[in-house]
């Protein structure tokens, strides 16, 4: 694994690690799944409620894949055995990354602003300088959204162990 793709990882399970335990459990995600769904008060219920789903069936993806010890939580070490064969997370990742960027959308044109971006990701827990960083990454248009797609594959792309130098990489750097 590519050094770059261990820190993404590092950073991934600090912030799923939502009420501080040390380790995943069922309830990180519930926790989770509230605080973004509240940084979008004008999504639909419909995309609310597939959040929540997909940030559920990603912790019973990880659970069945990831709890080699079966105790209903999931360890640093258990967690880091996820990027080395990503393609059993693909299904699971990909309608998170859907939902999130869909909850990044509630007019469903294709785009999302600067602001409801800086939201949704401070809710996960990313550090804002590094959010802002990574939306630029994104290349956003010139009145300052960037299209859903593109934040899908990037999402997509932060899990992969085999990439560096990705937009990313942006979260996880230390800024001074
Ligand atoms: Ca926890
Ligand atoms: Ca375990």
């Amino acid at each position: 694994m590519r050094q770059a793709a261990l820190d993404r990882v590092k950073l991934i399970f600090t912030l799923l690690d939502a009420d501080g335990t040390g380790s995943l459990e069922a309830e990180d995600f519930e926790l989770m799944a509230t605080r973004v769904v509240a940084a979008s008060p004008d999504s639909g219920e419909a995309a609310k409620a597939a959040m929540l789903a997909a940030f559920r069936r990603y912790w019973t993806t990880l659970a069945a894949e990831l709890d080699a010890n079966h105790d209903g939580r999931i360890t640093f070490e258990e967690y880091t055995a996820c990027v080395l064969s990503p393609e059993r997370f693909d299904t699971a990742l990909t309608d998170f990354a859907e939902a999130l960027a869909a909850l990044g959308d509630p007019n469903g044109d294709g785009l999302i602003e600067r602001g409801l971006f800086v939201a949704l990701m401070t809710a996960i827990g990313f550090e804002r300088a590094n959010i802002e960083v990574l939306f630029d990454a994104f290349q956003p248009s010139d009145d300052d959204q960037i299209e859903v797609s593109v934040w899908a594959a990037g999402i997509k792309d932060y899990y992969s162990p085999d990439k560096a130098g990705i937009p990313g990489d942006h979260l996880v750097a230390v800024r001074g």
